[in-house]
């Protein structure tokens, strides 16, 4: 084994190395300091485990370590202390990976609290002499993992996956003992945000008091993966397409692990016959550009995926990577976005990952029945609000030709709070956003990104005003986030979703207007004509200070309990979210500008206990939690098959 891919024994590799002090900023608050001990614990070295999804080919294996873990709470988080990932848990109980455990146990429904998760593995002696990784899906919101008593490192945020290079820490020829620490603990420096309970006052409580509308279910939500790569091996790879002609242009660039250099290729699959092209790696980066004569695009029409190998080495691979690659690509011209050349009319939804008994836990079935359902609706989009999805939700959506909006985990983020906090909070985003990208930058479904939903200069359901400065702190707050998101993908537009317009100084930032507006629900309750009215006016002012911008209505909606209904049609019937529905999609309709408009949402999802919120549930779902389709379900179908998807 070459000398600089040696394992060390330093706490190894967790976030994207951007996620540390991307801004260079000191946290000081008492609030933050156990979120900023963590991040300067976890700094990641470039060249460390290596983040790809860990797709199976003949040099690489993967084993899935899903299933029944054990579990124990740890309410006076005594767990660290007394060393329980050296000694194991002391009373568990069994739990299965991946799941969210809110819905599992009586006592754990409301615990955000320490949970600890242990496990065993045996390596197979087939991998012998290759380089071992461990890599965890999403944990929420903040993992500590030990291997064998050892601590291996932490990550924060959830929704992202984290990995780490085990090779001679992973014992061959006996158990190995693996343990995780979660816990989703609301701390105000956090991204999402939770209200500060010393200086918000709220009249209306609800419980748990988030500032955002779903349940903070939390766990081991996706799957935690061993998988085995030669020594040398491909670390990350970035594609991006372009058309010339009737060609496509597809440039791959590649980094190895080390500073290894040699010969390599690029196959693409799946034209009339593959084509190679050759490319010399230098001290571990390499680029190629294929050509593809008579391509064939990506579209929701026709989502066709060529098939990438990135092989190292020369006729036998010393490693090969594979992975699907759609030809696309993404413009806005004007007040349109276009996709290979042509203007998109977005149809589709805001959705959840969501769903009973599974929490947030990676439910293939249920993402499966869900974009059969996208499609029988006729959707050609969602947006992926507000967290990233599974890399198994966009892997389907690559394949089912959605396109995506792809949100960040910024909901509900809070303005009136000390400028420490802010700067935590921007340092948190700034560094799950370059997680997120460098994650999904190679999805054809990813249309263009979405930073936040909803951002606020003070929490809803409060009687605080909004501090004076609270609009400025988040102007220059998002001119911080957008600048650096726009280094990292130079190819899909940014945007924020804002509530009813506001402030117009954040959400015109973007390259997308986006715009959550409910009236005829929140606003002019109860008449439709009336907030439809609203909406148009809203749409003016939007248009006067964003300028000839495209505008995509985000959200909108009204709750419907299912197998209520009324005639005239009254708030909470299924006939009432119907008309809405249908009289907000022919108005936005009649403006060319707005490029798409998506019903807030495709189901019903769990939220906090609220009088706002009929059985803990927000029931703004087309179809119900366990999907069965609403009124304006088949209304939607309707109009959509009508033409709506243009
Ligand atoms: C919007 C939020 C969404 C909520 C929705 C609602 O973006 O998360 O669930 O309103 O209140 O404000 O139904």
């Amino acid at each position: 084994m070459a000398e600089d891919h040696a394992p060390t024994s330093a706490p190894r590799a967790v976030t994207r190395r951007q996620a540390v002090g991307a801004f260079g900023l000191a946290a000081t608050a008492a609030a933050i300091a156990t979120d900023a001990a963590a991040q300067a614990r976890s700094g990641v070295a470039r060249g460390e485990a290596s983040l790809l999804y860990p797709h199976e080919s003949p040099t690489r294996a993967t084993r899935d370590l899903s299933g029944l873990w054990r579990f124990q709470l740890d309410p006076g988080d005594r767990g660290e202390a007394d060393r329980w990932f050296a000694e194991g848990l002391p009373r568990p109980r069994q739990i299965p990976v991946p799941c969210s455990w809110n819905d599992l146990f009586d006592d754990a429904r409301d615990y955000f609290g320490t949970a600890w998760y242990e496990t065993e593995f045996q390596l197979d002696p087939g991998w012998r002499g290759r380089r071992i990784h461990l890599r965890f899906g999403s944990a929420v919101y903040h993992a500590r993992v030990w291997l064998n008593g050892e601590y291996l490192g932490e990550h924060l945020g959830g929704h992202l996956p984290f990995a780490f290079d085990v090779t001679g820490r992973a014992h061959e020829g006996g158990p190995n003992r693996l343990t995780v620490s979660v816990e989703n603990k609301f701390e105000l420096g956090r991204v999402p945000t939770s209200p500060d309970p010393k200086t918000a006052r709220f009249y209306q409580g609800d419980y748990p008091q988030t500032a955002y509308d779903f349940f903070p279910y939390c766990g081991l939500h996706r799957p935690v993966w061993l998988f085995a790569t030669p020594d040398i091996h491909v670390h990350d790879v970035t594609v991006t397409t372009a058309l010339a002609g009737d060609a496509g242009l597809v440039d791959v660039a590649f980094a190895v692990n080390g500073n290894w250099s040699g010969p390599a290729s690029v196959t693409l699959t799946g034209g009339p016959k593959p084509i190679t092209v050759k490319v010399a790696v230098k001290n571990g980066a390499a680029q190629a550009q294929v050509r593809l004569p008579g391509v064939r695009t990506w579209s929701p029409q026709d989502p066709f995926l060529y098939r990438l190998n990135v092989r190292l080495g020369g006729d036998a691979p010393i490693d090969d990577y594979p992975m699907k690659v759609g030809v696309r690509t993404v413009a806005i011209r004007g007040s349109e976005i276009l996709l290979n050349g042509k203007p998109v009319f977005l149809t589709g939804f805001g959705k959840h990952e969501d769903f009973a008994i599974h929490g947030k836990g990676l439910d293939l079935p249920v993402l499966v029945r869900d974009f059969e359902l996208l499609k029988w609706i006729g959707a050609n989009s969602f947006r992926t609000s507000h967290y990233p999805y599974s890399e198994e939700a966009l892997m389907l959506a690559d394949e089912y030709g959605f396109l995506v909006i792809a949100e960040s985990p910024a909901v509900s983020l809070i303005f009136m709070d000390p400028p420490d906090i802010l700067e935590a909070r921007l340092r948190r985003l700034s560094g799950a956003v370059s997680e997120m990208i460098h994650r999904d930058k190679n999805h054809p479904c990813i249309l263009f990104w979405s930073l936040a939903n909803e951002p606020i200069p003070k929490p809803f359901h409060t009687v605080n005003d909004a501090p004076p400065g609270a609009v400025d702190a988040g102007t220059q707050f998002f001119k911080r986030l957008f600048a650096h998101a726009r280094t990292l993908d130079k190819t899909r537009p940014f945007a924020i979703c804002s509530v009813q317009n506001g402030p117009f100084e954040w959400v015109s930032q973007g390259d997308v207007i986006c715009t959550n507006s409910y009236n005829g629900w929140y606003a002019v309750s109860g008449q439709i004509d009336e907030g439809v009215k609203t909406l148009d006016k809203e749409l003016k002012a939007l248009r006067d200070y964003c300028g000839d911008k495209p505008i995509f209505v985000s959200e909108f909606g009204a709750d419907a309990v299912a197998g209520t209904h009324a005639h005239p049609p009254e708030m909470w019937s299924e006939d009432y979210q119907a008309d809405l529905i249908e009289a907000y999609y022919r108005a936005l309709r009649r403006h060319p500008y707005v490029v798409g408009t998506h019903p807030w949402a495709f189901a019903d999802f769990k939220t906090a206990q609220s009088i706002m919120r009929v059985g803990s549930l927000n029931q703004k779902g087309v179809f119900t939690r366990d999907r069965r389709p609403k009124l304006a379900a088949t209304r939607l179908r309707a109009l959509w098959s009508a033409g709506g998807a243009g």
